[in-house]
C-alpha cells in the first residue's frame, strides 16, 4: 500500500521528519524524440523550435552535451560545435502527454504531487510507506515503471526532507541518479559549494552576496541574519534559511477538478447552403475558436463532436473519441469534417454548424508555460507566447493547417543543407521489439467509449498523429523504394 498515506500523516504539512521526492526526467525533450525513433539512440541529438537560424536549442541529449551543447544555445552555435548534431523540431503534444503520464506515474505511491516543470515534479513521501530506510529503493522502482512504459526514458531523483533539499540534490548524479540527503546532512553536502546552487539564487544575488564575502553555502549560513537582512529585506532571511537547508512549503498538488465539461461554439450560416466546402469553413473557424478558448483556459479534450442542422430544421448530431487529448483546432477540425461528410447527404441544405471538445482534462500551468520558455524569455509575456507560438504553429492560416495534413515528421542536418525526412517519431512509440513495437503508446490510457462513434477515418485523413505518421511513413518507405 505505498500510495495511500497513513491515517496519522498530515502530508503537506510542514514537519521536521517529511520526506519528500523530487524527479527530474533526464534531457526530457531530446529523451522523448529518441524514444519515438529509436535510430537516433547514443546519438547527438538536439530539440528547436522550427528549423530556422533563429532557432534555439530547448534540449540536448546527453550525447550531444559532451560536444559543449546546451539548452537556449542557438542552434547554429550548437551545428558549429558538433556538425552532425541531429536536429529535431519540438512536439509540444507529446512532450504534455508524457508528462501527464508521468505524473500517474507518481501518484502510484502519493496522493500528494504537485509538477513543478514539464519534466519536473515533487512528490510528498511523507506518511506513505516510503521511509528513509527504503527511500532508495522506492526511488529505483518509481525509475523502473518510467523505463517500462516509456523506454528509454530516464529521471534523476532527488531525495531531501523538503522540496529545497529534494530540488537541490536531483541534480547531483544525473542521469539516471539517485540522490539523498538526510536531515542534518544538508551543509555536509553543500556547505563548501557557491551560493549560486541555491534553487533560485542567481548570479545577481551571488554577485551581492560575494560584495559582502559570501561566496559558499556554509558562509552564507554563517553570515549574521541581521547583515541579510538589512541588505537583502525579507528575502535576507529566507536567503539565510536556505542556506540552512530549510523549507516548509508544503507540496502542493495540482488542481485535478474539471468543472468545465465540454466547450463548443455554434454558428447559423446568414444563408442556408448546399455547398459543403462552405460549411467546412464554417467548421474550420469554429474549431478553431473552441482550440484557442481550450488553450486559454487550459484544457485538453478527446471526444469531438458535431452538430448540423438543416434548412428543415432536421438536425443530426455526431461525436467520435480520438486516442489521445488535443487542444488544436487541425484536430477537431479534421474529426468533426470527417463526421460532417459522413452524415450530410448531398441535397440538403445547412443551415447550423457546430462542433464542440468534451471529456476535458486541465493542464497544470506550469506545463504550459514552461512548454514554450525557449520562445520567449520575457517572465510577463511567457503565457502569451505559448498560446502564440501555438497559433503560429497550428493556427489560423492556411500554410500553416497545410502542415497539418502533412503532419511531417522532421530532422535536418547543417551538413546537407537541405531537410530530410526522417523516419516517424511515432512508428515505434511502443519501443523494443515484437509485440510491444506494435503497441500504440496510448494504449490503456483511455479506453474509447464503446457506444461512441469509432469507425476509423481513411488513411491519411484520420484524427490521430500516430496514424497520420504511421501513413505517412509508408508513403516515405514507397518513395524511398523507387528511388
Ligand atoms: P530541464 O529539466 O532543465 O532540462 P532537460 O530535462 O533537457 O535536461 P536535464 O537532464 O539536465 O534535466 O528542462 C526540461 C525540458 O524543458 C527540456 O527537455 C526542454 C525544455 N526547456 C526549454 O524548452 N528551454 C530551456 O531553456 C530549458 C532549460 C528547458
Ligand atoms: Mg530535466
Ligand atoms: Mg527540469
Amino acid at each position: 500500500m505505498l500510495g495511500r498515506h497513513r491515517k496519522d500523516a498530515r502530508p503537506g504539512v510542514p514537519s521536521n521528519e517529511r520526506l519528500i521526492f523530487h524527479i527530474d526526467m533526464d534531457a526530457f525533450f531530446a529523451s522523448v524524440e529518441v524514444m519515438c525513433r529509436p535510430k537516433l539512440k547514443g546519438k547527438p541529438v538536439i530539440v528547436c523550435g522550427k528549423p530556422t537560424t533563429r532557432s534555439v536549442v530547448a534540449a540536448a541529449s546527453y550525447e550531444a552535451r559532451e560536444y559543449g551543447i546546451h539548452s537556449a544555445m542557438s542552434s547554429v552555435e550548437a551545428f558549429r560545435l558538433c556538425p552532425h548534431v541531429i536536429a529535431v523540431e519540438g512536439n509540444p503534444g507529446q512532450y504534455i502527454y508524457v508528462s501527464l503520464e508521468l505524473l500517474r506515474i507518481y501518484k502510484e505511491r502519493s496522493t500528494i504531487v504537485e509538477p513543478y516543470s514539464i519534466d519536473e515534479a515533487f512528490v510528498e513521501m511523507t506518511g506513505t510507506e516510503c521511509t528513509w530506510e527504503n527511500c532508495e529503493e522506492v526511488a529505483r522502482a518509481i525509475k523502473d515503471r518510467i523505463r517500462e512504459r516509456f523506454p528509454g526514458l530516464t529521471a534523476s531523483i532527488g531525495i531531501g526532507p523538503n522540496k529545497l533539499v529534494a530540488k537541490m540534490c536531483s541534480g547531483f548524479q544525473k542521469p539516471d541518479g539517485v540522490s539523498i540527503i538526510r536531515p542534518g546532512e544538508f551543509t555536509a553536502f553543500f556547505g563548501g559549494r557557491g551560493v549560486t546552487n541555491i534553487w533560485g539564487v542567481g548570479d545577481k544575488t551571488a554577485v551581492a552576496l560575494s560584495l559582502m564575502g559570501v561566496t559558499t553555502i556554509g558562509e552564507l549560513a554563517a553570515f549574521p541574519v541581521a547583515m541579510l537582512r538589512r541588505r537583502f529585506g525579507i528575502m535576507g532571511e529566507i536567503l539565510h534559511m536556505m542556506a540552512v537547508g530549510r523549507d516548509d512549503t508544503p507540496v502542493t498538488p495540482y488542481f485535478e477538478g474539471m468543472p468545465v465539461k465540454s466547450m463548443g461554439h455554434e454558428h447559423t450560416l446568414p444563408a442556408d447552403t448546399w455547398d459543403i466546402a462552405e460549411a467546412e469553413r464554417v467548421l474550420l473557424r469554429l474549431s478553431d475558436q473552441v482550440a484557442r478558448r481550450m488553450r486559454k483556459k487550459g484544457y485538453l479534450g478527446n471526444v469531438i463532436s458535431m452538430r448540423l442542422r438543416f434548412s428543415d430544421f432536421d438536425s443530426v448530431g455526431r461525436q467520435k473519441k480520438i486516442e489521445f487529448y488535443t487542444d488544436e483546432e487541425r484536430v477537431i477540425y479534421r474529426v468533426a469534417r470527417d463526421l460532417m461528410h459522413r452524415h450530410w447527404r448531398p441535397g440538403q441544405a445547412i443551415r447550423l454548424v457546430g462542433v464542440n471538445c468534451s471529456g476535458l482534462v486541465r493542464i497544470p500551468e506550469v506545463l504550459q508555460i514552461d512548454l514554450f520558455r525557449q520562445r520567449e524569455e520575457d517572465s510577463h509575456r511567457k503565457l502569451l507566447a505559448a498560446i502564440d507560438a501555438i497559433r503560429d504553429k497550428f493556427g489560423e492560416h492556411a500554410i500553416t493547417r497545410a502542415r497539418l495534413i502533412r503532419h511531417d515528421a522532421k530532422t535536418w542536418s547543417s551538413t546537407t543543407g537541405s531537410r530530410r525526412v526522417s523516419e516517424p517519431r511515432f512508428l515505434r512509440m511502443g519501443v523494443g521489439s515484437g509485440e510491444r513495437a506494435n503497441q500504440s503508446l496510448m494504449a490503456g490510457w483511455h479506453d474509447a467509449a464503446p457506444n461512441l462513434d469509432t469507425v476509423p477515418l481513411p488513411p491519411g485523413l484520420s484524427s490521430s498523429p500516430f496514424d497520420m505518421l504511421r501513413h505517412q511513413d509508408l508513403e516515405d518507405r514507397k518513395r524511398a523504394g523507387k528511388e
